[in-house]
């Protein structure tokens, strides 16, 4: 696998999650594959759980890691080609892609949206320089349109926790104060699309997902119906995709954050969220503390969908 950054990239699902069983199953078994390769990541946003985890998949894979977070101590990279630097960016994305990537074997790149223009953020503007001028392996840990690990483990988590072959499966948007991208549903959407679950979508109107990710998927305006013998809620917050107020937040009707009541309509349905998480915003104490919110484990799977990803990479070096 050369690089990483959508579900068609991993191939079909059900060879992926035997895959990925047979990486929970034996954690250490690859460690030969790793021995002396180096997994450079990239931060450009905050993270918590993908810096570990990720971290975690390739020392279990026997490899070396190295992580440089580009705002904390390296130089302000421009990214646009044609600008005159004499602001406050100090290198070029140009030269220090080669640079890093030749300190290593494979590379993960985490560039969230910046949510001011939308064709700098569809067009995945950072992450295909990664991929066309590094010449390693590159990875997505969340890059402007899609959160494929965190999708992969979901998946992995919902085939572990569902009870019925072919389980209800709810993503609700839920109020939030600040702006966040739409990668995470984004990318839920298209990973459920590729299983024969019932995947619904609800979401206030006006919130409407990029067709790409959507075509073809129910969209539930009435959370009541949506909730209705669902067997997993999902919850995320993302900003406005459709002009003109792409990346704004127009709303923050806290009537739709998850709590009991709403709960209380599913088919005692597994919450999940890919974490960080605002309580009593998102999701109420009660439901996030229940014993049916499965978002410890889902954050645990971490580790194996990175592992399945550099595993496939180490594979093709
Ligand atoms: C990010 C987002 O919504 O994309 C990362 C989620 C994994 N969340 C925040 O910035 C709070
Ligand atoms: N879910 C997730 O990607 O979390 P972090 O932003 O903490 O990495």
């Amino acid at each position: 696998m050369k690089k990483f950054t959508c579900v068609q990239d991993i191939g079909p699902l059900d060879i992926a999650l035997a895959k990925a069983a047979e990486v929970k199953a034996n954690p250490f078994s690859d460690q030969i594959l790793g021995k002396n390769k180096t997994l450079l990541m990239i931060f450009f946003n905050s993270s918590l759980r993908t810096r570990l985890s990720t971290q975690k998949a390739a020392l279990n894979l026997g490899m070396n890691v190295i992580v440089l977070d580009i705002n904390q101590g390296a130089w302000k990279l421009e990214t646009e080609r044609g600008v005159i630097m004499d602001g406050d960016k100090s290198e070029h994305i140009l030269e220090a892609i080669p640079v890093m990537a030749s300190y290593c074997d494979i590379i993960g790149v985490r560039s969230f949206a910046r949510l001011e223009d939308k064709a700098f953020d569809y067009n995945e503007t950072i992450l295909n320089q990664f991929i066309e001028y590094s010449g390693k392996p590159v990875f997505s840990m969340e890059a402007a349109t899609r959160h494929p690990l965190q999708s992969f483990a979901d998946l992995i988590t919902i085939e572990e926790y569902k009870k019925v072959e072919r389980p209800k499966v709810v993503l609700t948007w839920a109020p939030h104060p600040k702006a966040l991208p739409q990668a995470v549903p984004n990318s839920f959407a298209e990973w459920m699309r590729e299983t024969d679950y019932e995947f619904v979508i609800t979401h206030p109107e006006g919130y409407e997902l990029s067709e790409d990710f959507t075509k073809g998927v129910r969209i539930e305006y009435d959370i009541e119906a949506a909730y209705k013998d669902a067997d997993f809620i999902y919850a995320k917050n993302w900003s406005k995709f459709n002009d003109p107020d792409y990346g704004k937040v127009v709303n923050i009707d806290r009537s739709w954050m998850v709590d009991e009541k709403k709960m209380q309509l599913t088919r005692n349905a597994k919450f999940m969220h890919c974490l960080p998480v605002r309580r009593n915003m998102i999701v109420s104490d009660d439901v996030i503390e229940s014993k049916d919110s499965i978002v410890i484990p889902e954050a645990a799977n971490r580790v194996v969908s990175a592992q399945v990803v550099i595993r496939e990479m180490l594979k093709s070096i």
